[in-house]
């Protein structure tokens, strides 16, 4: 075959080829080119050197014909390409002397870097994380999605209230985006049925086209790179209505391309609240069916036989939302390949594996018979030929349990007629997993018990992890330089279980010292509150369950202790981060309460010193690199038994913040690791959670035993920090239903504890490393090598450098 000329990685070669991009793909020269055009040049310049990568990756991964691992999620929060691609491809140092030379300022530069929002919190960003872990593995992979238009909405604060704003990420232009048009796929929806020589045709009643782009995914320290395929939807030309364009109805002629298009224009900005929108039932269908036939074609290249289509295909389902696609390639078998209904729900279930991240009964995906059957006609009797199946598998398990029947049955039928997503993904796969012990123990004993009675042998718990590459070497360079001067080598990046030999440095009191000092300089850099303060980090989604309302009744209780004089704490800069679902109105008043507090906090000089309240706008990817790193505290205490795991907490416990927390998601498994005595435990456990919301809970009992509690929450309910107080002191007092009451006391006491320790700073500093060198386990690397042994049965191809 032809040779490819490999690109030179040296200044020179770098700075040759930047020049050429500049001229040749950017069309300007160097005297008058932007920093818009640096930016462009540099980008396509490192992708350069990673699309040689990808030629040979998928070259010997095509030359293997190996199992393939395919991820389907409906959301990927890839966070910024530039410095992450930089890295990996090593040209980090030769690119920052390009732009120097070229008269840019490198951080300048890599601030025109916008991250592809495209998710909304945590399954997005475990998402990430597990394809850089895949491709880092040399892991044949390819991950699924859609390229939504507007990402995550920007937040913005006005008058402390959130607001929302489009997120128009790839208004420049995506320059890591590789557009593939040639495999653009064709999508129907609506419709009938036809039944031709006894074989089952659907006729679509509409189409709408998927135009794939892939970026680069490239593994840390090998060859490999992987690739992510977004969809875009696109409309047919023949939805464009000439006749009535040239009648002048101009609104009128696009109207149909206008509705195909908005199938990918919007990520739904829901966090674990199922919103039942017939648009966003179109985007799943549109997921599957492009990335299925997209996997189909894939397949074809090196098999023929449909048997063996199983053993070269894992399909994983990230939760529900794609869980359309078990009928979809049932009905590509049965109908379109003419499969037998067996052999095709046996290949099904070879292929297919799901992973839960909930455990909130209402975050259960369900949708409207009536609707799932207008769009998608056949696929709703597919789905009941499905529950047939399933049901007369537990009538003859358990003969006479009627009511084990309606709850299993993929149909729920009263108050209405829903479609249980989540049923279905158990029944039409092979493994259904947790993401955390205590989550999978929860599921299997709670909302998919009557599955874990039939099919005990189909769960598996698979415990989150996050890449060390993005969340300590890119986020932390300060604390990675000296974990890999302390270990002597920078292994630890693709074996995390090395950061345990850090254990023994922690007698080391100038490694103490330095450890110290690059924590506090990464404070330093964040700009937010005096270095020299403890900084106490809350990010996350908003949520009532993650108790961003208990944080709060700390601050307000700290700062009461303030205004009452001779307060004894140390000094602390409380950071909030997060968004709440536009539609979310608890959520959005306790973020509009905080930023209440913060002006009363921030302006009075009684809490200067002593207390601070930061709550940057726009919490995403970008800012959490920034924030990570500075923090000294990981506020991890949602009510017990409600968060699935978690991972932000392992992203702050692996950059040495100790944790307060319940012992809820992976919390406990930090907690088990780190030791009991790093880690600052209250509230109750899940069980204890459970037995008192079951309980008549009366939250006012707490109001009314504690001064402190109920001072704070005089405080927020006559109005000191504005009218907002009010109702969020009423669902706090009314009904509580996360149980921030109960717990209010433990956690303040909790906090005592944390402030004692911290005033003993060196030892503060002791069990910050620590947490770093014991939390190993939670690299995203070990999570994919779980999924690898337990899930996919896939393994490596090796990709000559
Ligand atoms: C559903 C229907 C309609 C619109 C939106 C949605 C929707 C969107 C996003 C439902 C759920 C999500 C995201 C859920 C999520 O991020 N869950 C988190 O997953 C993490 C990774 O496993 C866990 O660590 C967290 O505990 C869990 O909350």
């Amino acid at each position: 075959g032809v040779e490819l000329r490999s690109l030179g990685n040296t200044p020179d070669e770098f700075r040759q080829d930047m020049l050429s991009n500049l001229y040749y793909r950017r069309g300007t020269t160097v005297e008058s080119a932007s920093a818009q055009d640096a930016y462009e040049t540099l980008a396509l310049t490192v992708r350069d050197r990673l699309a040689e990568r990808r030629a040979r990756t998928a070259a010997a991964q095509y030359e293997s014909n190996p199992r393939w691992v395919y991820y389907l999620s409906a959301e990927y929060l890839l966070g910024p390409q530039l410095e992450q691609n930089l890295l990996y491809s090593g040209t980090s140092e030769a690119a920052h002397k390009a732009l120097e030379a070229c008269g840019f300022k490198p951080e300048e530069i890599a601030a025109l870097d916008v991250e592809p929002g495209l998710g909304n919190g945590g399954l997005g960003r475990l998402a990430a994380c597990l394809l850089d872990s895949l491709a880092t593995l040399d892991i044949p992979a390819v991950g699924y999605g859609i390229r939504y238009d507007l990402g995550i909405f920007r937040q913005e604060f006005q008058d402390g209230r959130q607001i929302e704003r489009p997120d128009d990420w790839a208004f420049q232009g995506d320059p890591w985006e590789f557009p593939a048009p040639d495999d653009v796929q064709t999508v129907g929806f609506y419709g009938h049925v036809d039944e031709r020589d006894g074989r089952k045709v659907w006729q679509p009643g509409e189409v709408v086209l998927g135009e794939p782009s892939h970026l680069l995914v490239p593994g840390y320290g090998t060859t490999t790179v992987n690739i992510v395929r977004l969809w875009r939807a696109r409309a047919h030309q023949a939805s464009f209505d000439l006749t009535r364009f040239s009648a002048g109805q101009y609104a009128e002629a696009v109207q149909d391309a206008v509705r195909a298009e908005n199938i990918s224009k919007v990520l739904y900005p829901d966090d674990s609240t199922a919103a039942g929108r017939e648009l966003r039932l179109k985007q799943q269908y549109f997921l599957v069916s492009c990335s299925l036939r997209d996997i189909v074609r894939r397949f074809r290249l090196r098999n023929s036989d449909w048997d063996a289509f199983g053993s070269k295909t894992a399909i994983q389902l990230n939760d529900t939302h794609p869980v359309l696609a078990i009928p979809e390639l049932m009905r590509l078998l049965v109908d379109e390949e003419g499969l037998d209904w067996d052999h095709a729900w046996s290949l099904v279930r070879q292929t297919f594996n799901y992973t839960c991240h909930t455990l909130l009964p209402e975050a259960l995906e369900t949708w409207p018979v009536d609707m799932l059957g207008r769009l998608l006609p056949r696929h709703l009797e597919i789905i009941y030929l499905i529950n047939a199946g399933l049901l007369e598998e537990v009538r003859s398990r358990f003969p006479g349990d009627i009511d084990r029947v309606r709850r299993m049955s993929l149909i729920q039928e009263t108050p209405e007629r829903l479609v249980r997503m989540a049923n279905l993904a158990v029944t039409g796969t092979t493994m259904t997993n947790g993401v955390a012990e205590l989550h999978t123990q929860l599921l299997t004993s709670t909302v998919l018990r009557d599955f874990h009675d039939l099919w005990p042998s189909r769960f598996a718990n698979v415990t989150n992890g996050v890449s060390p590459r993005r969340f300590v070497r890119l986020a932390s360079p300060g604390i990675s330089a000296l974990i890999s001067s302390g270990l002597g080598h920078d292994r630890w990046l693709t074996d995390l279980s090395l950061l345990s030999g850090l254990e023994a440095l922690t007698g080391d009191a100038s490694f103490r010292e330095q450890w110290r000092e690059v924590k506090r300089s990464a404070k330093a850099a964040l700009g937010l509150g005096d270095p020299g303060a403890l900084m106490d980090v809350m990010i996350k989604r908003f949520h009532e369950y993650k108790r961003q309302q208990l944080k709060l009744l700390h601050v307000i209780t700290l700062y009461q202790r303030i205004k009452a004089g001779g307060y004894d704490g140390v000094p602390r800069t409380v950071l909030f981060g997060g968004k709440a679902a536009p539609a979310y109105q608890a959520a959005k008043n306790i973020i509009h309460l905080i930023n209440a507090v913060a002006a009363a906090v921030n302006a009075d000089p009684a809490a200067a010193g002593l207390l601070r309240v930061a709550f940057p706008a726009n919490y995403n990817i970008t800012l959490a690199e920034h924030i990570i790193p500075a923090a000294d505290l990981s506020e991890q205490i949602s009510m017990a038994g409600k968060e699935a795991s978690g991972t932000g907490n392992m992203k702050l416990t692996l950059n040495g913040a100790l944790t307060i927390g319940t012992l809820d998601g992976a919390n406990i498994e930090i907690r088990d690791r780190v030791g009991a005595d790093n880690f600052f435990l209250f509230g109750l456990d899940a069980p204890a959670a459970l037995a008192l919301r079951s309980g008549p809970y009366q939250p006012r009992d707490h109001y009314h035993a504690d001064d402190e509690l109920r001072a704070a929450l005089d405080a927020i309910r006559s109005g000191a920090f504005g009218g907002v107080g009010h109702d969020v002191a009423a669902s706090l007092l009314d009904r509580d239903e996360y149980l921030t009451l109960a717990d209010y006391r433990s956690y303040v006491d909790a906090q005592a504890g944390v402030d004692a320790a911290w005033r003993d700073q060196d030892h503060w500093t002791t069990m910050s490393i620590l947490n770093t060198a014991r939390a190993g386990f939670f690299s995203s690397d070990r999570t994919v090598t779980d999924y690898l042994d337990r899930i996919w049965h896939a393994t490596p191809v090796r990709v000559e450098g």
